[in-house]
């Protein structure tokens, strides 16, 4: 590895259907922003390359929902999510999007090139068409019953109940998610990559020359191409896209997965249309994707095998460090659930924290399995990491510095033993940090940052200056030359990791460019070298902060539990209809209003209440099993309708005469009937 001359790191494209959360920068832009960042400082020539995904039918289904145009929605969603990556120190070299021209020629010519070598396969066949909408569906957009577990709703490639994967022809009363209506098939011609014919060849790429990927990339690559690798289409029925560049192909666009990867090659054209190739096409680069697990297939089979066919000099990954899922409060990140802490809003909420979350995110990365985020996880690593160790440490230094020797870097006057001793296990942290970040393990690499930080802590509470002081002026300013040299080395451990926090550190120690090289040393700030003003690096988080952030899941989940509730009743079919009965027979029943006096439980019973109500005819007892729909508290009171003439039967003892009216809901929920307003006692109903 040390071969390559430069790096060129990219990042997942994100969608621009909707803004970014904490998964996606847990999962992608945290760890490959801190890989380049590390990189830069130690001077490596390094490319970061990302952009919006534009293209595909999420974006135009939520153009339909919002009632606008695809360009509408992707160029609010591209402007809020660049906003965010810059807000949260993303420090990319480019980020654009897929929408734009350099792009849609460089897609445009990729393909015609492969069109034209004959790479591709054309094949005709039948695929769902809904005519109401005047379209073709992507899997996705196709609705049914689940065949294996017989749920509502599962989609044309899954089903989210049971899990399996599924076909759209496997579908029970498959219809269109965006009309409702009812679908027909239709013959459609489309252009296939020929995956099987690079079986081989990625065979011998992946699973003999790669065995170092990560192993839950490995393992999926393993399983696609252990399990036959088949031809993939390449282009779709859509208006949204990059149009097929070809003749016959009216009303046809490139499938966003093979125009999007082509957007890391076209986004580094734009930047630097002179001198693109240098970074794709020379085998001096180092090529490393940053994804998350759902796109491990088309980085590391699709992409690549998109790039083989093309030749022409272009590299491949050198790596592909996938990640897990973050879940949050213990159940998945969901959009649509609005189930997410989304990074505008975390920033309204947080101001100048950005830090923060970047150090929990990176701290609690899904890099061998999800994780989970939690908000009180969230509070404690801020006031018992970041606050109580890496700030006090910072803190004190610098207060005492000003305090015994006007903000000056004090003589080492007179060393002792500990202070060596903690200086020097700096270059064993600084060495693994180095190998930790440089085989993707981030949250190891900031373990070890974090050691450094909790060794000067020690240090100080060791070495107590604040009490030496009181005997001792030439040793205290050993303590704090000491304590000093573990700040300064502390700006370089973490640059990588919180920029904007290390950027108040050098203003503090009044340093600048303090290089990779420089960790590890014990004389990085000189004698004599003025500090400015204290600052606190890290402020606490407040109890009532996190009890606000979970108030707003809690609304999230209080109104999804309300949207499906409403979704099932719309879908909650009545009972059947029962046999006729004549008006004779209903006119046999003495139905009349009463009210509840009293109310009690039934000993050693779930279900049933026993009610004392007054009829207007009588007092008298009903034994109803309604427990489980009322606690005996809400039923005194309440005026209720009863069948006051049902013939009398001791139930548990009890003799229970008449029942109660209760209205009986398909899904067995239950609720008494009353009048609409309270009448007198005893009025007869019919
Ligand atoms: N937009 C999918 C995603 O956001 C897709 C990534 C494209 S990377 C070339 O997960
Ligand atoms: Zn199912």
């Amino acid at each position: 590895m040390n071969n390559y001359k430069r790096n060129l790191i990219t990042c997942a494209l994100p969608y621009a259907n909707g803004p970014v959360h904490i998964g996606h920068l847990a999962g992608v832009y945290v760890p490959a922003d801190i890989y380049v960042r590390y990189l830069r400082m130690r001077g490596r020539e390094t490319l970061f390359v990302c952009g919006s995904d534009e293209h595909g039918v999420p974006i135009t289904i939520k153009a339909k929902k919002e009632g606008c145009t695809p360009q509408d929605v992707v160029d609010r969603y591209h402007a809020i999510i660049k906003k965010s990556f810059e807000d949260f120190g993303i420090d990319f070299d480019i980020y654009s999007r897929t929408s734009s021209k350099v792009h849609s020629e460089t897609a445009s010519e990729f393909f015609r090139k492969l069109y034209d070598e004959g790479k591709f396969i054309e094949k005709e066949s039948e695929q769902y068409y809904d005519e109401q909408a005047q379209t073709f569906l992507a899997d996705r957009y196709i609705v049914g019953t689940c065949p294996k577990c017989g749920a509502e709703g599962a989609y044309g490639d899954q089903c989210e109940k049971c899990g399996s994967t599924l076909s759209p022809d496997e579908l029970i009363n498959p219809h269109s998610a965006i009309s409702g209506g009812e679908l027909v098939k239709r013959k459609t011609k489309h252009w296939y990559l020929p995956l099987d014919k690079y079986e081989g060849w990625l065979k011998e790429w992946i699973l003999d020359g790669h065995k170092e990927w990560k192993t839950n990339v490995y393992g999926q690559c393993k399983s696609w191409i252990d399990g036959g690798l088949q031809p993939r289409a390449v282009s779709r029925d859509l208006e949204w896209g990059v149009p097929v560049p070809v003749e016959g192909a009216e009303g046809k666009v490139l499938y966003v997965w093979f125009d999007a990867p082509i957007g890391y090659i076209s986004n580094t054209k734009e930047l630097l249309p002179n001198d693109w190739e240098k970074w794709w096409k020379s085998s001096d680069t180092k090529l490393v994707h940053f994804i998350g697990k759902d796109n491990i297939v088309f980085h590391c089979i699709v992409f690549p095998s998109m790039l083989k066919a093309y030749g022409d000099g272009y590299i491949l990954p050198e790596n592909v460090p996938a990640n897990e899922f973050l879940n949050l409060e213990g159940d998945k990140i969901s959009t649509s659930r609005n189930w997410a802490v989304w990074l505008h809003e975390y920033l309204e909420d947080f101001p100048g924290m950005q830090d923060v979350l970047r150090y929990v995110l990176c701290a609690n990365a899904p890099e061998t399995k999800d994780n989970d985020f939690t908000w009180k996880d969230f509070q404690t690593r801020n006031n018992s990491e970041l606050v109580a160790i890496f700030g006090n440490f910072v803190n004190r230094a610098v207060v005492l510095t000003h305090k015994y020797f006007e903000g000056k870097v004090p003589a080492n006057c007179r060393p002792e033993a500990i202070d060596a001793e903690t200086l020097a296990q700096i270059p064993e942290l600084k060495r693994s940090i180095e190998t930790n970040i440089e085989s993707y393990k981030f949250r190891e690499a900031l373990k070890d940052a974090m050691s450094l930080a909790r060794l000067g802590n020690k240090y100080l509470t060791d070495t107590e200056p604040w009490a030496v002081a009181k005997t001792d002026m030439e040793r205290t300013s050993s303590i704090l030359y000491t304590s000093l040299q573990i700040c300064a080395n502390l700006a370089v451990a973490f640059a990588p990791f919180l920029p904007f926090s290390i950027k108040k550190l050098d203003r503090i120690l009044n340093v600048e460019n303090l290089g990779w090289d420089d960790l590890g040393k014990d004389n990085i700030l000189e004698v004599g070298h003025q500090l400015n003003k204290a600052e606190l690096l890290f402020a606490k988080v407040e109890d009532a902060q996190i009890d606000a952030q979970l108030a707003k899941l809690e609304a999230s989940k209080v109104a999804n539990e309300a949207a499906a509730a409403a979704a099932a009743a719309q879908n909650m079919k009545p009972a059947p209809a029962k046999d006729e009965c004549s008006f004779e027979e209903f006119e046999k029943m003495d139905i009349r209003t009463a009210t509840v006096l009293e109310a009690e439980r039934v000993p050693k019973t779930d279900k049933l209440l026993k009610l004392t109500i007054d009829t207007g005819l009588d007092k008298r007892v009903i034994v109803s099993g309604i427990a489980q729909y009322y606690t005996p508290e809400e039923m005194v009171g309440k005026q209720i309708c009863i069948l006051a003439n049902l013939k009398p039967r001791a139930i548990k003892g009890i003799e229970s005469k008449g029942m109660i009216l209760m209205a009986r809901q398909e899904d067995g929920k239950m609720r008494f009937v009353t009048p609409a307003e309270t009448l007198t006692n005893g009025a007869t109903i019919g």
